[in-house]
């Protein structure tokens, strides 16, 4: 796919417009990458994050980047893997509604964690059939607007299943 890389390591050196935050619903803070993104912003960000009212599953929400590269954080809450349909829908969602935000506000190139695959549990096959279908169709819905993504993987097993799943829908 045009404009879409995969990348191994560490989300908070990403030097893209915007970085994507796989947050949970109170958008305070937590583990995983999520803490990660918030000690690399600074105190400055659970503060503006605190004035937002949260946030549902499969919806995003933006903030300014702080100490970070990236001058905005968008705020996305994937789901709780159980299995259900609803799971791929709500995860395509953040896709979609972080990709729909960026736009928003011209920025030009995103970078997304692999969201919901870490203490959430979505199984990383799965969980990148979903990101990348979403992001495809995002492109074809909005083929005027030029923005780069990437998808950053934290592992080596990650990024192994981004590029088996990138070469297996012939992107
Ligand atoms: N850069 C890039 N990817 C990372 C980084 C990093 N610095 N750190 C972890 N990952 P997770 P979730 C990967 O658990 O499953 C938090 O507590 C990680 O290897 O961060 O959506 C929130 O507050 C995995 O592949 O997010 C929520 O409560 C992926 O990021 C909950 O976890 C997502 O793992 C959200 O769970």
């Amino acid at each position: 796919m045009k404009d879409v890389r995969v990348l191994l390591g560490d989300i908070t050196q990403s030097d893209c417009d915007c970085i994507v935050n796989a947050a949970n619903k109170t958008l305070l803070g937590g583990g995983g990458v999520d803490g990660a993104i918030h000690r690399a912003a600074g105190e400055d960000l659970v503060k503006e994050c605190a004035t937002m009212g949260g946030c549902e599953t499969g919806e995003a929400k933006i903030t300014k980047g702080y100490n970070l590269k990236a001058k905005f954080v968008i705020h996305t809450v994937g789901p709780v893997y159980s299995g259900s349909v609803q799971d791929a829908l709500l995860l395509g969602q953040c896709y979609k509604n972080s990709l729909d935000l960026a736009k928003k506000h011209n920025l030009h190139s995103i970078a997304f964690p692999a969201v919901s695959t870490g203490v959430y549990g979505y199984p990383p096959e799965k969980a990148t059939k979903i990101a990348v279908d979403a992001v495809r169709q995002w492109k074809e819905n909005n083929k005027e607007y030029q923005i780069r993504i990437d998808f950053y993987c934290f592992s080596e097993r990650m990024y192994a299943q981004y590029i088996l799943t990138l070469k297996n829908t012939n992107y």
